[in-house]
């Protein structure tokens, strides 16, 4: 162990990437301090003591999805099952009016795959945010709703996305990756599409010149080295498109769920997996805690496990609470700095792409 901690220390000083079997055994290791001091170092050559947030809104327009996914507390199958609901255009651009009132820099908005929605009111939702509010960053969508639009119209990713952008979409966030490998995918989210073609079409969007973010969906029935090779496929794509900004691994919430034994995730394991994440994706800049998922307090005991990013204020948050999530709604700003500075940190107000707003 002693040698793997030195070999990875060596590696993070010079700026050499880690190897497959290194992070599995840094995963596989009990040392949670050392892996921590590890990623806290590699975080600390690229983003020295700051941390950043944002003030944002989410918004989901749907909870109605043909997919289904097992871990998903939030979907419903059909308009008329108990707790659905679809935002009516009016509805939408209330949120981002109050959004815009409450000093928000992002609209973030992803739904379900709805059965019976035309394209034209994904477009129209943004092209009516931007007429409203024309500085609002909107950061919508995922690989899974590009490919599904495209599906739709019978167009390519590619035509979806010149489309979309050209209504207003500005960034994407990064949900649907789960894990990667197949054989988890089939367990957890088996009508999804493949893992492959959620690289293929974020290619595609980095292509168009979108940045997106990245996830993966951890504490379920994958196993360390699925983690890994999650790991090693969003190093290779980034070290071709440098598309990413932030890698976000969501810590899984089983209330309501239908994933066989799956528990959840305690506070050493997310701890460990952002540390992990932080040491092997060297290309990755940003690290986020997404506290949402995490609690409170696990996000921000993470800012001293190679973290620099906290999310954002939220404000309407469903897809985890709905799986059990006990972290509040929302956060003020002043919450967010708060926590921030708490961790002997600098707060940085941020925009989606990492311009620095505000020294808190
Ligand atoms: O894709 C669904 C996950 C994702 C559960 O890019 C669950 O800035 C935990 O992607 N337990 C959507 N997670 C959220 C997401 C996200 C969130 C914050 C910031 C960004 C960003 C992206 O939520 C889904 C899925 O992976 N999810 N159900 C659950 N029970
Ligand atoms: Fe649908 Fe997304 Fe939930 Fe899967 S995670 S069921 S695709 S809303």
């Amino acid at each position: 162990m002693t040698n793997l901690f030195e070999n990875v220390r060596a590696k993070i000083e010079v700026g050499t990437r880690i190897s497959d079997g290194e992070a599995l055994a840094l995963f596989e290791s009990d040392d949670l301090l050392a892996v921590g001091e590890l990623a806290a170092l590699a975080n600390r050559r690229v983003n020295g003591d700051k941390v950043y947030f944002n003030v944002n809104r989410h918004i989901n327009y749907t909870n109605i999805c043909v997919n289904r996914c097992t871990f998903c507390a939030f979907s419903r199958g059909h308009q008329d099952d108990d707790g659905s609901f679809t935002l009516a255009l009016n509805d939408i651009l209330k949120r981002a009016a109050e959004a815009r009132a409450a000093g928000a820099t992002e609209i973030h908005m992803v739904g379900g795959l709805h059965p019976d929605l035309p394209f034209d009111f994904y477009l129209e939702i943004l092209a009516a945010i931007k007429a409203d509010i024309p500085e609002m960053h909107i950061k919508a969508f995922t690989a899974v709703e590009i490919d599904y639009f495209a599906k739709l119209t019978g167009q390519s990713p590619a035509e979806v996305i010149v489309e979309l952008k050209a209504a207003g979409l500005d960034s994407m966030p990064g949900g649907g990756a789960e894990i990667f490998a197949p054989e988890v995918r089939k367990q957890i989210c088996p009508e999804k599409i493949s893992g492959e073609r959620w690289l293929e079409v974020t290619e595609q969007v980095h292509q168009a010149g979108l940045k997106t973010n990245a996830t993966m969906l951890f504490g379920h029935v994958e196993s360390y080295a699925d983690r890994v090779d999650h790991f090693a496929r969003l190093r290779q794509l980034q070290d071709r498109t440098g598309g990413f900004q932030a890698f976000i691994p969501l810590a899984f919430q089983p209330d309501n769920t239908r994933v066989p034994g799956a528990k959840g995730v305690g506070g050493v394991d997310a701890l460990k997996t952002l540390a992990v994440s932080r040491i092997y994706l060297d290309n990755f800049r940003h690290i986020k805690a997404y506290w949402v998922m995490l609690g409170l307090k696990v996000a921000q005991v993470s800012l001293a496990f190679g973290v620099n990013d906290i999310d954002g204020t939220v404000v309407e948050e469903q897809i985890g609470h709905d799986a059990g999530a006990d972290s509040p709604q929302q956060l003020s700003k002043e919450q967010l700095v708060d926590l921030i500075h708490k961790a002997g940190k600098q707060a940085i107000e941020r925009d989606t792409l990492y311009n620095e707003l505000k020294i808190c």
